[in-house]
C-alpha cells in the first residue's frame, strides 16, 4: 500500500517487515565495528539522536559545521561498507515510489531513545537534489513532522512505526522535516529505541 504524504513523497507501509532480521544483524555489526555517537552540532549543542553510517560516504557534524566523510573522524578509518541487502532494499523502495535506479552512496543511522528529538530542518549537504531520500524506521513508533519549504509552514504529524519506509525526491526533497520527541513505547524486538536508516546518493 502506497501512501502518499507530498506529490513525490510517500510511506511505504511495512515494506522493510521481510529484510529486518538482516537488517538488524548489519546495524549490530555497525554498531560493533564503528559505535553511536552523539555529535556536535555547529551551534555547541550535543545532538539528542545517536548517530554512525554506513559507507563509502558518511554525515557528520562538528563546531566547523555539517559534511560528507570518507573516514569516520572517531576511529580514523573508512565507515563500514553499506551491506548489499541495505543497498537492494533502498533500490526497490524508491523504484515503488517511482525512482528507479536509485544508488545510494551514504547511509546514516539513526538511534533515537526516549526523549530524543529531531528539529525541523532541510537535507542541504548533498551533491545532488535530483536523487530521492529514502528513510527506514525500526523499532519504537515515532511522530515525523513533514513541513513545506519555508520553516515556518506549518507541519503534518506523520505517525512511523517498525518497518515503514518513507521516500522523499523530486519536489519534496528540500521540505522541512523533523522527529517529535520520543516517548517510551517499548518495541518487542528492539526495546526502547528507533532506530532510523537514512539513504542519500551524497556525492557524485
Ligand atoms: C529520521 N532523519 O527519522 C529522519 C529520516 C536526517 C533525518 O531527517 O536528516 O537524518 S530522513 C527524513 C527526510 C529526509 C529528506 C527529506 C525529507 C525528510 N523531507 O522532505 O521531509 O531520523
Ligand atoms: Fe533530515
Amino acid at each position: 500500500a502506497i501512501e502518499a504524504i507530498g506529490a513525490e513523497a510517500c510511506v511505504l507501509r511495512g515494506f522493510a517487515l521481510p529484510e529486518v532480521a538482516l537488517l538488524l544483524a548489519g546495524i549490530e555489526a555497525l554498531q560493533a565495528e564503528a559505535g553511536w555517537r552523539n555529535m556536535e552540532t555547529p551551534s555547541g549543542f550535543t545532538m539528542s539522536v545517536a548517530m554512525s553510517n554506513f559507507g563509502p560516504l558518511g554525515w557528520v557534524t562538528n563546531r566547523r559545521g555539517y559534511s560528507y566523510t570518507e573516514i569516520d573522524p572517531l576511529s580514523g578509518r573508512p565507515w563500514p561498507a553499506l551491506p548489499a541487502s541495505f543497498a537492494r532494499l533502498a533500490t526497490e523502495a524508491a523504484a515503488a515510489a517511482g525512482f528507479v535506479g536509485f544508488r545510494p552512496d551514504a547511509c546514516l543511522v539513526n538511534r533515537y531513545l526516549p526523549g530524543s528529538r529531531l528539529s525541523l530542518h532541510q537535507d542541504r549537504n548533498e551533491r545532488d537534489y535530483g536523487a530521492p531520500i529514502v528513510s527506514v524506521s525500526l523499532g519504537m513508533p515515532a511522530v515525523f513532522l513533514f513541513g513545506g519549504l519555508a520553516r515556518s509552514d506549518r507541519a503534518a504529524r506523520i505517525p512511523l512505526v517498525h518497518g515503514d519506509v518513507v521516500v522523499w525526491g523530486g519536489v519534496d526533497r528540500l521540505r522541512f522535516h523533523g522527529v517529535l520527541p520520543m516517548k517510551d513505547q517499548p518495541h518487542p524486538l528492539l526495546g526502547s529505541q528507533r532506530i532510523n536508516l537514512t539513504f542519500r546518493k551524497a556525492g557524485s
